[in-house]
C-alpha cells in the first residue's frame, strides 16, 4: 500500500523509523516539514529532513534526536572562538550535510536532489521528500506589547520555548509550491499518516502550501492522524503552547477538531489509552478511534505504534 506520511522532525522521524519497519519501505515517502530550515555560517541547514533521514538510516542521536550519533563539536569550539554564535550546535560529522547541501544548491540542484542524494548515501530506502524546493520560513512572535518575531529555530534552541506564543507566520508559503515528487506521492498514496509532530508548528508549514493542500483535498486516500497529545501534554517540546495561541483545545479531541478544520479526508485517529474517554466525541466527527500506548520511547514501542496505524488503516 503506497502510503505517505506528513511529518515534522522527532516526532515524525519516530512513527516513520517504526513504519519503515512495519511494512515495505519503497512503498513509504516521508514528506517533510521544511519551515524550520535555516542558513547559519554560510550553510543551508533543513533539520526536520536531516532528523529523518538519519533516524531512518539508524545514525541519529537517540538521546538528542537530531544530529549524528557519536557526533562531536570540535568545529563549534572554534567558529566560538572567533565569536561565531553557537546557539545552534553542529557536529562534525552534520557539518558535512550542510556542506554537501550547500555546494549542491549552488551548483543549481533542487533541495528534494539533495535530499535524495543524501538518503541514498546513508543507505535509506523510505523516500525523504522536502515539502517544497521554495523557501518557507516559520517565524514565531513573542513578547507582550510590541510583539517580536523569532525564527523558529531562535524560539525553541535559542529561547528554549520559554515564551509564550502570540503569532505564528509561515512566510513564502502563500507562495511556495508543492514539487512535482510531493504530488505525485500524495496523488499516488492509498493511505495518508499525519505523524505526531506538532500540528501547527511543523504539520502547519506542510499544510500552509496552498498546492498541497489542494491536492490533499483531491486525493481519495484516508488520512489518519497520529496524536501529539498524551493525557492533555505533547509527547514532545512546546506543541501545547501552539494549540493554546491557535485556539485549540490540548487534547485529542481538539487536534481532532483542528486537523478537520483544515482537511476533509481525516477518517481515522490513533490515540493513547490514557484519553481512550475521549473516544466517543471524537467519533462523533466521523473520525474512526484506534487506541494504545503511543508514546515511542523505544524501537519495540515505534514499531508498536506503526503497528496501531496500520490496523487502524484496515478499519476506516
Ligand atoms: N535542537 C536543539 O535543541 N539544540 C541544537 O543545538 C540543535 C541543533 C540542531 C542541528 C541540526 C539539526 O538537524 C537539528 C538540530 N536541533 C537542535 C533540532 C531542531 O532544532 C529541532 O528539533 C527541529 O527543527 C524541530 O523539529
Amino acid at each position: 500500500m503506497r502510503t505517505v506520511v506528513l511529518a515534522g522532525g522527532v516526532g515524525g522521524s519516530k512513527f516513520l523509523w517504526g513504519l519503515a519497519q512495519e511494512m515495505e519501505p519503497e512503498r513509504l515517502t516521508a514528506v517533510v516539514n521544511t519551515g524550520d530550515d535555516l542558513e547559519l555560517h554560510g550553510l543551508r541547514i533543513s533539520p526536520d529532513v536531516d532528523i529523518v533521514t538519519y533516524s531512518l538510516a539508524d545514525r541519529v542521536d537517540g538521546d538528542r534526536g537530531w544530529g549524528f550519533a557519536g557526533d562531536t563539536f570540535s568545529c563549534m569550539e572554534v567558529l566560538g572562538s572567533y565569536g561565531r554564535p553557537t546557539w545552534f550546535r553542529l557536529g562534525d560529522r552534520d557539518l558535512a550535510t550542510h556542506i554537501f547541501r550547500t555546494d549542491a544548491l549552488r551548483q543549481g540542484q533542487r533541495p528534494t536532489q539533495v535530499a535524495d542524494a543524501v538518503r541514498h548515501a546513508l543507505g535509506v530506502r523510505v523516500r525523504v521528500l522536502p515539502m517544497t524546493d521554495d523557501p518557507v520560513g516559520t517565524y514565531v512572535l513573542v513578547g507582550d506589547g510590541v510583539p517580536r518575531s523569532l525564527h523558529f529555530q531562535e524560539y525553541l534552541v535559542e529561547r528554549a520555548a520559554v515564551d509564550e506564543v502570540r503569532g505564528v507566520e509561515y512566510r513564502g508559503s502563500g507562495r511556495a509550491r508543492p514539487t512535482p515528487e510531493v504530488l505525485t506521492a500524495l496523488a499516488e498514496a492509498e493511505t495518508i499518516f499525519i505523524a505526531p509532530s506538532n500540528p501547527v508548528a511543523s504539520i502547519g508549514p506542510i499544510l500552509a502550501v496552498p498546492g498541497i493542500l489542494r491536492q490533499l483535498g483531491k486525493s481519495s486516500a484516508p488520512i489518519i492522524v497520529v496524536c501529539p497529545i498524551v493525557g492533555g501534554r505533547s509527547l514532545k517540546g512546546p506543541t501545547d503552547k501552539f494549540l493554546r495561541w491557535a485556539n485549540v483545545e490540548v487534547s485529542p479531541l481538539g487536534v481532532a477538531r483542528y486537523y478537520q478544520a483544515i482537511l476533509s479526508g481525516v477518517r481515522g485517529m490513533l490515540i493513547d489509552r490514557m484519553d481512550e474517554a475521549q473516544t466517543a466525541a471524537i467519533e462523533a466527527l466521523g473520525i474512526r478511534v484506534g487506541v494504545g500506548e503511543i508514546v515511542m520511547q523505544d524501537a519495540e514501542a515505534k514499531r508498536r505504534v506503526a503497528r496501531l496505524a496500520l490496523t487502524l488503516r484496515e478499519t476506516v
